[in-house]
């Protein structure tokens, strides 16, 4: 999604680099650019009108210092406010809680969760010295559950078994009870890929959310 992200930023970045300088006209089709480069990313709407606004009020508010040219002033502006939005500073997880400390991941289909399942699973074990345990409540492909047991068995994290006949929530709530007398903790749950405008899925994992009240809700 980055890759993306930064190829379409960079060519219309590029587009305004040897104009002599800002002019509401050219800042408007810049803008009109990257509105678009982010709403492909899929950054949601108000983020993206919010974004927009910032970086047009920058522009327009703040004298071209005179090393820079337009491209580079415009540059500028975008990256730091791409700062602001993604988080100045690099915010660690949030492990701070009873455990077991619940995270969980949702997102689109194929998008990478089960993977970042097993690799923050194996990081918090061995580099933060966790007991870690991960879970599916992907009920709708049984392969999910069991390329989620067979990252765990490889990584030697604790994996709680589920089958597809189970209830999401069911089967988060047994593993996290599972997990607290297991004394571990973080429980990492992965979840079926779904996309927003599938309501029965978003209903589902509002509901899987409020039951297991996470610490961290990871994308
Ligand atoms: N190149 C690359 N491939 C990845 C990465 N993470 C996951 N994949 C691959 O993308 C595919 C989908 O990943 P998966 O974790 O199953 O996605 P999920 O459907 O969201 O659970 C698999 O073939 C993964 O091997 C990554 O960081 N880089
Ligand atoms: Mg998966």
């Amino acid at each position: 999604m980055f890759d993306n992200l930064t190829d379409r930023l960079s060519s219309t970045l590029k587009k305004i680099k040897g104009q002599g300088r800002l002019t509401e006209d050219n800042i408007k089709d810049t803008l009109r650019e990257v509105r678009l480069a982010l709403l492909e990313a899929d950054v949601a709407l108000p983020v993206v009108t919010d974004f927009i606004e910032q970086v047009r009020v920058g522009a327009l508010g703040q004298a071209v210092q005179t090393s820079l040219t337009p491209g580079q002033a415009m540059t500028k502006l975008v990256q730091a406010e791409l700062v602001k939005v993604m988080g100045a500073a690099n915010e660690g997880l949030n492990l701070r809680a009873v455990p077991p400390v619940v995270i969980l991941l949702a997102g689109l289909q194929g998008a990478g969760k089960t993977t970042t399942v097993a690799k923050l699973g194996r990081w918090l074990q061995q580099t933060q010295k966790k007991k870690v345990g991960v879970v599916s409540v992907d009920v709708y492909r049984p392969a999910a559950i069991k390329q989620l047991q067979t990252l765990a068995d490889d990584l030697s994290l604790t994996f709680f078994e589920s089958d597809v006949s189970q209830k999401p929530v069911d089967i988060a709530k047994a593993a996290i009870d599972a997990a607290k007398r297991k004394f571990l903790d973080v429980i990492i749950v992965d979840t079926a890929g779904r996309l927003h405008v599938d309501a029965d899925m978003m209903a589902e994992i509002k509901a899987l959310h409020a039951a297991i009240n996470p610490i961290e809700t990871l994308f």
